[in-house]
């Protein structure tokens, strides 16, 4: 099949092409991904985002992998919304160690109308920094997600987190429409959306499809997709759970990569728990962004230090912010990389 079909900008995917995404022989999958990859972005550059908790703990959600809920037990010491000053002084650290995007995530159902004036606040300060900004508080109603889009919000984070069927394994105090009601809010407010979800949870690859099939399939696709690798804390329901093969965590990214090229995807959430090579077969299967600096919201990440040493032995550069504005150059870079992607009839595939 012709490399530019396969490419097509879809949203009418069905469970059994995904699932027959993930059946490929793995180096037919990451070598489609990779193509695709390149057919929209630079190869060898890598979005970063850091994240601050600014709301902790205390949540009355259930989310059974999430150490925030108040439901388990998990020896976090929960706190209060931060103070502006504190949130600048994070952000601010964010940015010297070279990251591009602040993210600020808060342990709420969803905010109350009466924390939207702070929680703008925090938006307009961190992006008078000259960092793109994000926020993932829960649940928005249309009125709140039009009030973060006032404040100059960039992107909200919410995720699907998983498969409809597997769902109601995962999270019983809201449901699948409740978190598709909020990214329509977003949407229509004219943020960038920011969906993805969790694998390692004890789901079927065929919840792993359904994850991804739901998001390709939204009247757009959100322009960042988060994998996350289950963090398992204890304390948690999930803490036990068993390992997820790590190629069929990199089959979820290629899977990403090939249903919505021009999303960034991010290689998010248990990277403390990957090797190198791990994480630059992530890279190879169309991962291209990551959390950076050295915590999560409550978890450990690796350190910035560690991190930007992998990047340059892989010859891996971050991705500014700056640089990605610059529509003509973008322009051009992306003609070239079409020109060197039409060489992929020229390599041998099977079947
Ligand atoms: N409370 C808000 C909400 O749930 O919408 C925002 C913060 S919540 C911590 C954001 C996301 O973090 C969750 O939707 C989930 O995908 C991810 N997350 C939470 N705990 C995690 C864990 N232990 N491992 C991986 N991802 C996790
Ligand atoms: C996302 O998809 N992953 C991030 C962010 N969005 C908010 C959160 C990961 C949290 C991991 C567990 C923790 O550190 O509390
Ligand atoms: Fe609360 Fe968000 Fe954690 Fe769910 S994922 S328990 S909503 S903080």
């Amino acid at each position: 099949m012709a490399g530019h079909d396969k490419d097509a900008i879809r949203h009418n995917w069905t469970h059994e092409e995904v699932l027959a995404l993930f059946d490929q022989p793995f180096n037919d999958l990451l070598f489609d991904a990779q193509v695709t990859h390149r057919r929209y972005f630079n190869p060898n550059r890598v979005q970063l985002s850091t994240l601050l908790s600014i709301k902790t703990g205390a949540c009355p959600e259930d989310c059974k992998y999430c150490p925030q809920s108040a439901r388990y037990d998990t020896g976090l010491e929960k706190e209060k919304l931060l103070q502006i000053q504190q949130v600048i002084g994070a952000a601010k650290v964010a940015k010297e160690s070279g990251s591009s995007r602040f993210c600020m995530g808060a342990a709420w159902r969803s905010p109350h109308d009466r924390d939207i004036p702070a929680v703008a606040e925090m938006v307009r300060e961190v992006k008078a920094l000259g960092l793109e900004t994000c926020m993932t508080l829960g649940m928005l109603s249309e009125s709140q997600a039009d009030a973060l889009a006032e404040a100059g919000l960039d992107y909200y984070n919410h995720n699907l987190d998983t498969s409809k069927e597997f769902y109601g394994e995962v999270i019983t105090t809201r449901t699948y429409q409740d978190r598709l009601n909020t990214l329509s809010h977003v949407r229509n407010a004219g943020m960038k959306v920011c969906a993805g979800g969790i694998v390692g949870m004890g789901e079927e690859q065929r919840d792993r499809a359904g994850l991804l099939m739901e998001l390709a399939n939204l009247p757009r696709h959100p322009e960042s997709v988060p994998i996350n690798m289950l963090v398992k804390v204890a304390g948690t329901p999930m803490a036990n759970e068993e390992d997820l093969d790590p190629f069929e965590f990199i089959r979820t990214i290629a899977a990403a990569r090939l249903m919505m090229p021009q999303s960034y995807v991010r290689l998010s959430a248990g990277r403390e728990a990957m090797n190198e090579q791990m994480q630059a077969l992530a890279f190879m299967a169309g991962a291209n962004s990551i959390f950076y600096c050295d915590k999560l919201l409550t978890t450990a990440n690796p350190k910035a230090n560690t991190d930007m040493q992998l990047f340059s032995r892989l010859g891996i550069k971050p991705e500014s912010f700056e640089e990605r504005q610059g529509p003509a150059e973008q322009e051009a870079e992306l003609v070239q990389r079409l020109d060197e992607a039409k060489t992929d009839s020229l390599f041998y595939r099977a079947g």
